[in-house]
């Protein structure tokens, strides 16, 4: 039976000789290069998608992003905890997480909002989604994880890459780092006082989102109430500014050309 083959080339994993050695070495760059441009994609879909809102809604819902390659000792460590098989297209089947994307919105409804959106664009493959805010973690995580595929065009080749998008609030993301710390510091095994501290502290995280949000959708609503009055004092503005002549002619207007 024919095996899957890697991904490019069929370069061996445990080079013997120096041209081998360079060939992995090239074959591994261009594998890494390739979730590089995916995130590079999806980073490009999020700035649009905020700059959109923030004209439409006049507040930006993205606090901030930030992406990172996951280091090869990292890929290493996971590929041998779970027994992957030795081809790169069983690395790319199997840590579906080399590319990967965290967001942190202002409010819990942003990240259902911004969920939707991205789930709307239809060169995105939805692989799955995991929502760790409806259905917490036992320790107290909370996160709206989606796992993507994105299209990217090599020179050659069409390749879809997955990229995993972490979406959570301010709250949740103080939480999440503060446990990634303990956690490697005790190398997993946290003292139960520790645990017990951080499971309370993931309630106030909580308490606090849903106090925000409360506090947004009151100040949003009232905001809202004078939109009328708003627009119009807005249209008055307009109409005293001298329209540019320039927008005219980019616009195709005959009415003024380059003569005058
Ligand atoms: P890093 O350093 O962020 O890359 P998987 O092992 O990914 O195939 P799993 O465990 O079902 O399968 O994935 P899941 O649940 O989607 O979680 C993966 C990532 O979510 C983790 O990546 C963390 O970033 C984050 N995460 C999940 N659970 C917790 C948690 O309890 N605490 C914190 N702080 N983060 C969590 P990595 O690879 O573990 O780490």
């Amino acid at each position: 039976m024919n095996q899957p083959k890697p991904w490019i080339g069929d370069v061996p994993m445990n080079p013997k000789s120096l041209q081998q050695f360079k060939q992995l070495q090239r074959m591994l760059t261009r594998f890494l290069m390739m979730y590089q441009f995916a995130l590079q994609e999806v980073e490009t879909k999020i700035d649009i998608l905020k700059e959109e809102f923030l004209y439409l809604h006049d507040y930006n819902p993205i606090e901030h992003t930030k992406s990172r390659l996951k280091s090869p000792e990292s890929i290493m460590s996971k590929w041998t905890r779970k027994g992957a098989g030795r081809s790169l297209l069983d690395v790319r089947e199997t840590i579906t997480d080399i590319a990967g994307i965290r967001i942190t919105c202002s409010f819990i409804s942003d990240i259902y909002r911004l969920s939707q959106m991205l789930q709307s664009q239809s060169d995105l493959q939805f692989v799955s989604i995991k929502d760790y805010i409806k259905h917490p973690k036992a320790n107290g995580y909370k996160s709206l994880h989606l796992l993507v595929k994105v299209p990217v065009f090599m020179s050659d080749r069409r390749e879809s890459v997955h990229v995993e998008i972490q979406i959570r609030t301010v709250a949740m993301d103080f939480w999440a780092s503060l446990e990634h710390k303990i956690f490697y510091k005790y190398e997993g095994t946290v003292p139960q006082h520790l645990l017990a501290e951080l499971s309370g502290a993931a309630k106030l995280a909580d308490d606090l989102d849903r106090k925000m949000e409360r506090l947004h959708a009151e100040i949003h609503s009232t905001r809202g109430g004078d939109s009328a009055a708003d627009d119009s004092s807005v249209l008055e503005e307009l109409g005293s500014l001298p329209f540019p002549q320039a927008l005219f002619s980019l616009m195709g207007d005959k009415t003024s050309s380059n003569e005058d």
